[in-house]
């Protein structure tokens, strides 16, 4: 059976999950990372030199770490050209973008927001960081809002582009953090959470 290294409360770790959930991919998910260690064995540095999460290992031994290519690696084996990563070029570009815009940009100021508020005690908190933050991750956000005006999925039709980005859209609006309107994204989120079993169970979830 696959295995996937990780623990469940890392954004990556989630996207690996819920495309699990999406293709039935039977797997066995170990913690290791944050508290649970681990990942600075000899062990876990062969299969992932940078110590980090997420990380497949297949039956035989074969191992993947970097969440975007897990992805791609599960689909193409597991269902070859399906939608979700579109064997054509033009419409796998359009997936593609948001995959390498979500780790490129939108991560930039959605990390420290998240641990500013979720992972740091109240005393320790650089709130004037965490505000520049907040403005860029709103004008990140404004970008996909204005992508999603007539569409239901950022892509078109639902794709890997809706699961990467989709933890640190739960995030954006489960942070204590003000929000300026924008209907399609608030109504992607509830379709997101609607549709999509392994959003709501695997991503959707209280932030840790
Ligand atoms: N670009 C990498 C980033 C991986 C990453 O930063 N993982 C974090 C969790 S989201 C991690 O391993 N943190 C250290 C830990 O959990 O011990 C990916 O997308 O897989």
């Amino acid at each position: 059976m696959l295995k996937i290294w990780g623990r469940a409360s890392s954004s990556n770790v989630m996207k690996v999950l819920w495309l699990c959930e999406e293709l039935s991919i039977d797997h066995e998910r170990i913690d290791v990372g944050g508290e649970y260690g681990r990942t600075r064995e000899p062990f876990y540095l062969a299969m992932n030199p940078n110590a980090l999460v997420p990380v497949i290992e297949e039956p035989d031994g074969y191992s993947v770490w970097e969440s975007h290519s897990i992805l791609r690696y599960l689909v193409a084996t597991r269902r070859p050209g399906d939608p979700m990563h579109p064997a054509a070029p033009r419409q796998r570009a359009d997936v593609e973008r948001w995959m390498d815009w979500q780790l490129a940009s939108l991560s930039g100021p959605m990390t420290p927001l998240f641990w500013t508020y979720v992972r740091t005690p109240e005393a320790q908190r650089d709130l004037a960081a965490a505000a520049k933050a907040r403005d860029a991750a709103e004008a990140l956000w404004g970008i996909v809002d204005r992508q999603l005006d007539g569409r239901d999925y950022v892509a078109g039709s639902f794709s890997l582009a809706d699961i990467v980005l989709g933890p640190y859209l739960h995030r954006w609006f489960a942070l204590p953090v003000s929000r300026a309107p924008m209907p399609n994204l608030e109504a992607w989120y509830e379709r997101l959470q609607a549709n999509h079993a392994g959003f709501a169970q695997h991503v959707a979830v209280p932030m840790t």
